[in-house]
């Protein structure tokens, strides 16, 4: 059961993120998708499931990946997105430090370009060095940045709150940036 809940969550996050096209569904502006129609979709892949396991999906989900609308008719992403999607998040002044966790190999480069969102729509930034620490060991041996976000909202940077409680912004220059 395990097993088969993971494998759906990895398949959601593919298409309420990344590739909605794999499984032929439709996302709106917002990001959203049809309940019925992702689990119609998902079973077309030669799984079997219903609303009660999507709903546990999201219930279980470690960081809370996926959100439903208020009548559970419509699900998306909190965050993470690399297509391009309008989640309405508002600003939201942040604490005076966030940390990125990154690789070692890449704090070359971050510290000539400063940090880019690359594939995705924001950079990811975390409440907690422990956060951070497991986002960049997902990548290789992991550094933790020390993101200077007081100074950075006070020279005007927006910063954003998921629902999930990742804290997002479009970049970080180097100067706010220390190792
Ligand atoms: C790096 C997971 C070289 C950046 C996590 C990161 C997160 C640079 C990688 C969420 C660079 C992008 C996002 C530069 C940035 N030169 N490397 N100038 N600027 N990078 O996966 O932050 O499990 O797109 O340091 O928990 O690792 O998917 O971003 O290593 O919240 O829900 O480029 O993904 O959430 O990698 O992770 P990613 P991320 P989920």
């Amino acid at each position: 059961m395990e097993k088969q809940l993971k494998h759906i969550s990895k398949l959601m996050s593919l298409v309420l993120r990344h590739k909605p096209e794999a499984i032929g569904l439709q996302l709106n502006e917002n990001g959203w998708a049809n309940v019925a129609e992702l689990i119609s979709k998902i079973n077309e892949q030669g799984n079997n499931v219903n609303f009660d396991t999507i709903n546990t999906v999201v219930d279980t989900n470690d960081k809370k990946r996926f959100a439903f609308n208020e009548d559970k008719t419509m699900i998306r992403a909190s965050q993470g997105h690399s297509i391009e999607v309008e989640l309405n998040l508002k600003a939201v002044t942040p604490p005076d430090i966030l940390y990125h966790g990154t690789a070692e190999r890449f704090v070359e480069s971050i510290l000539k370009e400063g940090l880019n969102k690359q594939q995705r729509q924001h950079v990811h930034l975390s409440l907690l060095q422990e956060t951070a620490k497991a986002v960049g060991a997902r990548h290789g041996k992991p550094v933790i940045l020390h993101i200077n976000a007081k100074a950075m909202a006070e020279a005007g940077f927006v910063f954003y709150l998921s629902d999930n409680n990742v804290w997002l912004v479009n970049s970080v220059p180097v100067e706010y940036i220390t190792v």
